[in-house]
């Protein structure tokens, strides 16, 4: 068995680079197995480093061709070489000049990081490491250069060619072959370095800056799907426009070039002037792609774009930083969805997923401080805690110094920061500036592991008409109270019977938020007229666990009447988690007439909020409230049957809102919010009136595949059928696939929903999708779309007692380890959770975690996984 664990790099030893890169030439022959890489390096000590030091420049699978300092070959000893390194023992004391030349063969890369080919199309992935892939050099994100790129390749294999930055020539370059220079004014970091080669269509347009700078923004894909990517362009051009007025941001360069590839290990990369996407985030058409896919395609987009300030602009001095950049994109490109769609409904689909992805990870073994102290393999930082939870903690600082001045902070750490590389310090620093606040305690979130808990009581005097509200936090795991506590804003009201109580005053409330700074508070609010039901923690104004002990009436009070419509969905889910974790016939149909009164009386008023009520919390989430012995199946049966309670009782309602959502007659598709809305809830209706009667659910579900008009309504119609076993399920399947035999994006989502249907039967189903045509084990979307869903989308099936579901997902991770081992790294984190399983599941995981770790060579992506994974986390 495997003893060693991966060396970790740890934050407390961070040091100035003794040497600092100004300028990069880059002169890059395409070839699909010999591509020749030169590069001249213009480097100089960094007078903040050690004076003659050794110069180590980070290589990774690299064959060196030559090497020549200044114009002159390097003698044999004044250098050492190895695939994974190049070092110049004892270098030059003033600025010198080194030309490394190197060759690389794209299409052996498997591993999608550095220079690659996707379906014919060179392209190339550098974030966090990949440029060390390409060539030598100082692979760290505080190196930052100016880069000029020349390339050349053959003329019909490549005819369009782009690198970061503006075209400055191009032309023939004999023998068949063109070339393009590229030139990027703008220093950067070479994990932001991107080149794409190949046979591409494109659309374009024009946008022109606040500045009045004009832009030519294009979008290119495979050959012959133009159409599909005019989504992709507009949303281009809304985020441009979106960062101008939302945050005063123009865009710097005078083009802007989104490429979409069909191999790319995650869903799209920030390139300077140059996104490189996930094909899966970029085409859509109403025939291919949902109202889900849509919205993804404009968060995806936008994400990358405003990275051009928050990452590019103003870069990370190291990775321990990477929430710097990506927690507050995340919040920037959630800010432009609220603003695109609805922001109430936006919110709540953020929390659901910020509670299935992140809150997991915060409770089990793969927990992280949103800024890591210590790694052994960055790419494995990527996650939902430095992402999701990195974002909802610029969120609480937004709303502890409130939106002006957390705009003119933002303004701040722009001026402040702009073409360096920063430190989260720096971005607190910024805010402090300008509010005069002290931040050393808020900073506590960025270092802290684990989800919070808040619990709250509220005692209410009739005679006094005051009542008081006792909040505790506690961190998991805490022993005593020694450690500090956290900065928590709360955002809170009561309800009365009828409403919101307008007359209740409380000094320590402002603008509708207490701060929490201390373990324990008491508040007092008087002239509190009727006893108040508390709405706490409105539109989720922390990444917390909220313990408010309140019946089921009193949720309800807070679905009818409160004021905020996160704790309107909140109450709902509350008393469905409960129904779930222990339930009772009665309170159930209690519930359902509650929300059928709901939703008579508003879901035709907003469709999409109406969707999100009726949608219990997931079967992950249940487990998720559970602290252990945790049994999927028990979850399971307990929501299928309070679903089935829903749906026979709900019956009625659900019949009239299906009839009045039915799109009128020839109507034409559109992917905006509010159709997308009614779409959502006629569906939601759909599969809860199929809950509550499979075999009418069923004939309903196939009439809707039959005469669907967009992709939304046929696989939500399929996904509803997947659920009801027999002949009708596997006529739809097949009908489906046939259909879309030459689409792989759509046959993903035909994969996938095949994977998550809960029975013993799936993993046979798995085993014949994986000698399916369409599959391969070499695309990740594939991989994604058949191994993933199934680990993390089938609790029962993934989780299975004789450990035939984890062995499953053990298999296709042996199997991509080497060749892909990001991908298999983070198949890998479905175990994350095994600890909180009931024993016999429990034992199975960690049984097939140590087969995986026994394989020798072994990434050290998956080592790292399995190291903590099985340590004492
Ligand atoms: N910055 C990239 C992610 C890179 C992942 C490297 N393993 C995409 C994004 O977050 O915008
Ligand atoms: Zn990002």
């Amino acid at each position: 068995m495997r003893t060693e664990t991966p060396p970790l790099i740890r934050l407390e030893e961070y040091r100035p680079s003794d040497y600092l890169i100004d300028r990069v030439d880059l002169d890059i022959r395409l070839d699909p197995h010999a591509t020749r890489i030169d590069a001249t390096l213009a480097l100089r000590p960094n007078p903040a480093g050690e004076a003659g030091a050794p110069l180590n420049l980070d290589g990774d699978e690299l064959r060196l061709v030559s090497v020549a300092l200044d114009g002159a070959p390097l003698a044999a000893g004044a250098y050492a070489a190895s695939p994974s390194g190049l070092s110049l023992i004892d270098p030059p004391r003033r600025p010198f000049v080194l030309r490394i030349v190197t060759e690389a063969d794209p299409t052996a890369n498997t591993k999608l990081m550095g220079l690659y080919r996707s379906s014919g199309v060179y392209c190339t992935q550098c974030e966090a490491d990949g440029f060390r892939r390409i060539t030598y050099f100082l692979d760290r994100p505080d190196v930052m250069a100016v880069y000029t790129t020349r390339l050349e390749a053959d003329r019909d294999e490549s005819p369009v060619l782009l690198g970061n930055g503006n075209l400055v020539d191009s032309g023939p370059a004999g023998a068949g072959r063109h070339f393009a220079i590229w030139h990027d004014p703008h220093p950067k970091p070479a994990y932001l370095f991107a080149l794409v080669g190949g046979r591409l269509g494109k659309v374009e347009t024009r946008f022109t800056t606040m500045e009045g700078r004009g832009v030519t923004c294009a979008v290119y894909v495979e050959p012959g799907k133009e159409s599909r990517a005019d989504y992709a362009l507009d949303a281009v051009i809304r985020s441009m426009a979106w960062d101008e007025t939302a945050f005063g941001r123009p865009y710097d360069l005078d083009v802007f070039n989104v490429v979409a590839v069909s191999d790319f290990n995650m869903g799209a990369m920030e390139n300077k002037g140059l996104n490189i996407f996930n094909d899966k985030y970029v085409l859509a058409s109403p025939e291919t792609a949902t109202d889900g896919d849509y919205a993804a395609i404009e968060a995806i987009i936008a994400h990358e774009y405003f990275h051009n300030w928050s990452g590019n602009r103003v870069t990370c001095r190291d990775w321990f930083q990477l929430c710097l950049k990506e927690g507050l994109t995340v919040f920037r490109d959630q800010e432009f969805s609220a603003d695109m769609r609805s922001r109430p409904v936006h919110r709540i689909a953020e929390v659901r997923s910020l509670r299935a992805r992140q809150f997991p990870e915060d409770a089990g073994p793969l927990r992280h401080p949103v800024r890591p102290r210590a790694y052994a393999e960055i790419n494995n930082f990527y996650t939902a805690t430095v992402y999701d939870k990195g974002a909802e903690i610029v969120r609480m600082l937004r709303t502890l110094i409130g939106p002006e001045a957390f705009r003119a902070g933002m303004d701040r750490y722009f001026a402040d920061n702009d073409g360096r590389a920063a430190t989260v310090e720096d971005f607190l620093a910024a805010f402090a500036t300008v509010t005069g606040r002290d931040l050393t305690a808020f900073a506590r979130w960025y270092e802290r592991p684990g989800t919070p808990r808040l619990t709250a009581t509220l005692a209410y005097d009739r005679a006094a008409a005051r009542c008081r509200l006792h909040l505790v936090q506690t961190l998991p795991g805490e022993a005593g109270q020694d450690a500090p506590p956290l900065v928590i804003p709360v955002a809170l009201g009561l309800v009365g019977a009828a409403g919101p109580l307008a007359g209740a005053t409380c000094p320590d409330v402002r603008d509708g938020v207490y701060v929490l700074d201390r373990a324990e508070a008491e508040i007092v609010f008087e002239s509190v007229a009727e006893e108040p039901v508390p709405s706490l923690l409105r539109d989720f104004s922390a990444p917390v666990r909220l313990d408010l002990a309140l019946t089921d009436a009193q949720r309800m009070r807070l679905l009818a009447h409160d004021s905020d419509p996160f704790n309107r969905w909140q109450a709902a889910q509350d008393v469905a988690l409960r129904l779930i974790l222990d339930p009772d016939p009665d309170r159930a149909e209690a519930f359902a007439q509650a929300l059928g009164r709901f939703l008579d009386a508003e879901a035709l008023g907003d469709p999409a909020f109406a969707a999100l009520v009726l949608a219990l919390p997931s079967e992950g989430e249940a487990a998720d409230a559970l602290p252990r012995d945790v049994d999927p199946d028990a979850i399971h049966q307990a929501r299928s049957a309070l679903r089935a309670h829903l749906g026979r009782a709900l019956r009625p309602c659900l019949e009239r809102l299906d009839a009045a959502l039915a799109p009128a007659a020839g109507a034409t598709y559109s992917p905006d919010a509010a159709s997308a809305g009614r779409r959502s809830l006629r569906n939601a209706a759909l599969d809860l009136i199929a809950a509550g009667d499979p075999e009418l659910g069923a004939a309903r579900a196939g009439e809707r595949l039959d005469n669907a008009t967009n992709m939304t309504d046929r696989l939500a119609a399929l996904a509803t059928l997947a659920l009801i076993p027999g002949e009708r399920r596997e006529a739809a399947l097949a009908g489906f696939a046939a259909r879309y035999a030459d689409e792989p994006l759509v046959l993903d989502k035909w994969f996938a929903i095949q994977a998550q249907i809960p029975e013993p039967g799936t993993l046979e189903r798995i085993t014949t999708l994986q000698g399916h045509p369409a599959f391969t084990m070499t695309n990740p979307n594939r991989v994604r779309a058949l191994i993933g869903s199934f680990a993390f989308g089938n609790p029962t099936q993934f989780a299975r007692r004789d450990g035939a579901g984890f062995s499953r997902v053990a298999d296709a991770v042996a199997l991509l380890d080497s060749s892909n081992p990001q991908v298999a790294a983070r198949l890998l984190t479905a175990f994350g959770s095994w600890r909180r399983l009931e024993k016999s599941r429990a034992a199975k995981a960690v049984e097939i975690l140590n087969r995986i770790n026994a394989i020798p060579g072994l990434s050290r992506d998956s080592a790292d996984i399995l190291a903590r994974s099985l340590g004492d986390g």
